[in-house]
């Protein structure tokens, strides 16, 4: 059966996998968004609906404060027994933790912390142990670190002992054991996770080791394969299907090649892949083709047969709920996000945060999941003084984004394009407009560029503003490191406005 890379689209590293019954469950990454870890669920390993959140209440968790990048970083699923367990790092309050749960789909523990170093953390269930693992250093080298605990108080039952140190690329880290044939797996990520991301795996007869190295690695790698699309392919996880048959699920990146240029930057983020495994008569497994991850892949997939995916959204302003896929920036104030569903609107109250700030501005948004998308919003300003500022974003992070709002100066309103990248905030285009009424802001995306134009209803077609590469949006663009991707969102600054339409369209 054939199937299309990536599996989960828009930002969504580090995944981990894990199976129950017929049905597998994925996490991905969060960072400094909220709700906090996704939680996806699939048959086939190809259609993956997202059904939750592993940290719903601000009582499991602290964001506020958190920079660009910081807070969760790849996060552990397992099933073991009715229960589903998930570990990961807050990076920037108190590290390790495992949550858990009977019902994925609804309410997690409280978090449990580990007093463990690193990040990465995983759990290896055997034989009624649990063991953690999790990136370290010793004696200034990057290792893999491992001790037993009790999954359910976080509580060390044996001391942090030094598993391995990688088989010789740089920063190895996303540890996982798995016990097959009687033997013990360690599946690792080497290499860094950019251009020269890898896979890499060793064997044991014990989960503490001594662990040998397999002859063929790095198991996966995109890293010599500079025509492929996809790169920085790696921090794997495994699972075995109803089958008996072996899969991968890995980040990669989609690079925005626009007509034969070679660009090593990218801004959609790092999503997930899915690369069907083998083991080989030697008992060491192989991954994707030949060790490389393409955007159409073929494999015996389980569950029903693979459906395109769509990439795009609709938001339901008349549904009681706002939808799953909405995120806010770090932990928000629920107050200033009303929806309406009898008018079909969601207000939103600006404060005096910007989204110029590491903090939690009144911004709420969705990850931008294809090169070519065009976004529709419509709004209506029900308040505005000097100063208000309301629309919306092509957001990386505080310090990379491209805004097209309404804004007001010395008692004039203004349509304006905004950019900011590095320490540079400026506003690129501006045009005065007639207060009040309903705005409709457009923001047309490709692989090279954002395009920005609105309608203020005056004029029977929508008025391009300005554009900006999306080059200035991309993970490697940053001046400190950083690990997501773009976000498309509202926003609003020290007024009220309502938005009646937020739509993303692939084209
Ligand atoms: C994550 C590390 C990595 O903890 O990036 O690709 C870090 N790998 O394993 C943040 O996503």
């Amino acid at each position: 059966m054939k199937y299309t890379n990536p599996i989960i689209s828009g930002m969504n590293p580090d995944p981990s996998i894990c199976r129950a019954g017929n049905d597998f469950y994925l996490v991905t990454s969060s960072f400094e968004y909220y709700p906090v870890i996704p939680i996806y669920k699939s048959q086939n390993l190809v259609n993956w609906e997202q059904i939750g959140y592993c940290l719903t209440r601000d009582s499991q968790l602290k964001l506020n404060g958190c920079k660009a990048s910081g807070g969760i970083y790849a996060p552990t699923i397992r099933y073991e027994k009715g229960i589903f367990f998930v570990t990961a790092t807050n990076v920037s309050d108190r590290g390790n933790f495992i949550v858990h749960t009977e019902n994925p789909q609804g309410e997690w523990s409280d978090p449990v912390f580990v007093d463990q170093e690193g990040i990465d953390p995983s759990i290896f269930l055997d034989e009624g142990k649990t063991y953690f693992l999790s990136t370290g250093t010793e004696n200034g080298k990057n290792c893999i670190c491992m001790c037993e605990i009790n999954p359910f108080t976080g509580e060390k039952y044996t001391n942090t002992r030094v598993i391995s140190y990688g088989c010789g690329g740089r920063f190895p880290e996303a540890p996982h054991i798995y016990r097959i044939w009687n033997k013990y797996y360690l599946l690792l990520a080497e290499g860094g996770t950019e251009y020269a991301h890898s896979v890499t795996i060793q064997r044991s007869e014990h989960p503490y080791g001594p662990y040998e190295e397999a002859l063929g690695n790095p198991i996966l790698t995109n890293r010599n394969d500079s025509d492929n699309d996809i790169q920085c392919t790696g921090h794997g996880d495994l699972v075995e299907d109803v089958s008996g048959r072996w899969w991968m699920v890995c980040l990669g990146v989609r690079v925005p090649k626009y007509k034969d240029e070679q660009i090593m930057l990218h801004h959609l983020g790092r999503e997930t892949f899915l690369a069907p495994v083998c083991w080989k008569k030697d008992g060491w497994p192989s991954a994707g083709i030949d060790g490389r991850i393409y955007k159409e892949m073929e494999g015996d997939l389980p569950g029903p047969a693979p459906a395109a995916r769509t990439d795009s959204f609709y938001a339901d302003f008349h549904a009681p709920k706002l939808q799953m896929e909405f995120n806010y920036l770090r932990n928000p104030v629920f107050k200033n996000y009303q929806p309406d569903a009898g008018r079909g609107e969601l207000t939103l109250h600006g404060t005096e945060r910007t989204i110029n700030e590491a903090a939690s501005p009144t911004w709420i948004g969705i990850r931008q999941k294809a090169f070519q998308i065009v976004l529709n919003a419509k709004m209506r300003a029900e308040t505005g003084a000097d100063g208000m500022k309301a629309g919306v974003t092509a957001y990386y992070n505080h310090e990379y984004h491209y805004d097209l709002f309404l804004t007001r100066q010395a008692g004039q309103y203004k349509v304006q394009l905004a950019k900011h990248v590095h320490d540079i905030y400026m506003t690129a285009a501006s045009i005065d407009v007639e207060e009040g009424g309903e705005i409709e802001f457009q923001i047309r995306a490709d692989r090279k560029k954002y395009t920005f134009l609105f309608n203020t209803g005056i004029s029977e077609q929508f008025i391009e503003l300005g554009w900006g590469l999306t080059a200035g949006l991309s993970t490697a663009g940053t001046h400190s490191m950083s690990f997501t991707g773009v976000y498309l969102a509202l926003f609003a600054e020290n007024c009220t406005v309502s938005f009646s339409e937020f739509s993303m369209t692939r084209f």
